[in-house]
């Protein structure tokens, strides 16, 4: 069955759901709600050059919709990918790679103030082995005195596997070595102190598929209410978790609530109308944790 053929069906149920309620109330409603469902993030991916950024985007969606290169600073502006699923979109935006050369360096600091206030979020990637964040730390702290919201930034370590001692990495399990974890451990508290992190910051490895699955879970955790069903739907398979459907599906259905609730303020309400509110306010959530999957 379509899309669009689901979507209908939810929306006439919807508006079944609420059809005690007057005037154009459920209509209203429930237009808000599939509004929230068509809703198009935009994912930023921000960091230094080679931090691994297009790599860590490649991972998230099929096919892999950026280009990586070895030696080269290879990302030169901001790459716009659009990712499509049925009726649904997302928009990653992958930005060109700062710490480059202090020219670049200009014109990109420029570019990520032009455009943090237009993101859902702000991936920024911290390469692992790198001794010095000086300068992920000096743009931080410029986006945030232009006025950017710090729980709009969710940190990732990248290049987990290149974490010394890095001869030890278990390349038949794809995990690091004890010594390699207690310093990957070491390394993430020190950038959630140094960036005063709001969500938690966590280790991975695009190339080894490192850790990928925790990490999709604080994506979709660090994501506005509004903006997470509507990116779970994009992950890949594997990453898209029972943890990541729920914390998404809980997500949408307080933005129910919300919409649910506002609605409800314009009604004239006696004490015994605020009780059927109440119960007509839980099958209706009830209702919108059933028909989820169906969404998204
Ligand atoms: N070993 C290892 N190599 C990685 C990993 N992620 C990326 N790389 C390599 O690091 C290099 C740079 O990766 P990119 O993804 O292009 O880095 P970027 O941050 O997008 O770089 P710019 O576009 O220059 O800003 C490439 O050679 C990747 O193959 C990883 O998790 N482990
Ligand atoms: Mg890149």
């Amino acid at each position: 069955m379509s899309d669009s053929t689901h979507t209908g069906q939810v929306s006439d149920a919807l508006k079944q759901s609420l059809s005690c309620l007057p005037g154009g109330l459920p209509d209203a409603m429930v237009e808000r709600i599939l509004r929230c469902v068509h809703y198009e993030p935009v994912i930023g991916i921000m960091g230094k050059s080679g931090a691994g950024k297009s790599s860590l985007c490649n991972t998230l969606f099929s096919p892999p919709p950026a280009s990586v290169d070895a030696v080269r600073g290879c990302t030169r502006r901001v790459n716009r990918y659009h990712v499509r699923r049925g009726s649904h979109t997302l928009y990653i935006a992958d930005f060109p790679g700062i710490a480059e050369t202090p020219e670049l360096d200009r014109q990109y600091r420029w570019l990520y103030r032009a455009w943090s206030s237009k993101l859902d979020l702000i991936v920024w990637g911290l390469k692992a082995d790198e001794r010095a964040w000086k300068d992920d730390l000096r743009c931080y702290r410029e986006l945030l005195n232009a006025g950017a919201e710090p729980e709009r930034f969710l940190f990732v370590l990248t290049q987990a596997d290149k974490m010394e001692p890095c001869r030890e990495w278990d390349n038949s399990n794809h995990q690091p070595s004890a010594n390699q974890s207690e310093n990957l451990a070491i390394k993430t508290e020190l950038a959630m102190t140094l960036f005063a992190a709001v969500h938690p910051v966590i280790a991975v490895s695009a190339t080894e598929n490192y850790n990928l699955e925790r990490w999709a879970e604080a994506l979709i955790q660090a994501l506005p209410l509004n903006s997470c069903s509507a990116v779970s739907r994009h992950l890949n398979t594997g990453l898209r978790t029972e943890r990541v459907q729920n914390t998404a599906r809980e997500g949408f259905v307080s933005i129910a609530g919300t919409i649910f609730d506002e609605a409800a303020s314009v009604v004239q309400t006696s004490g015994k109308l605020v009780r059927q509110l109440q119960r007509l306010r839980q099958r209706f959530l009830s209702l919108i944790h059933v028909v989820w999957h169906l969404l998204f």
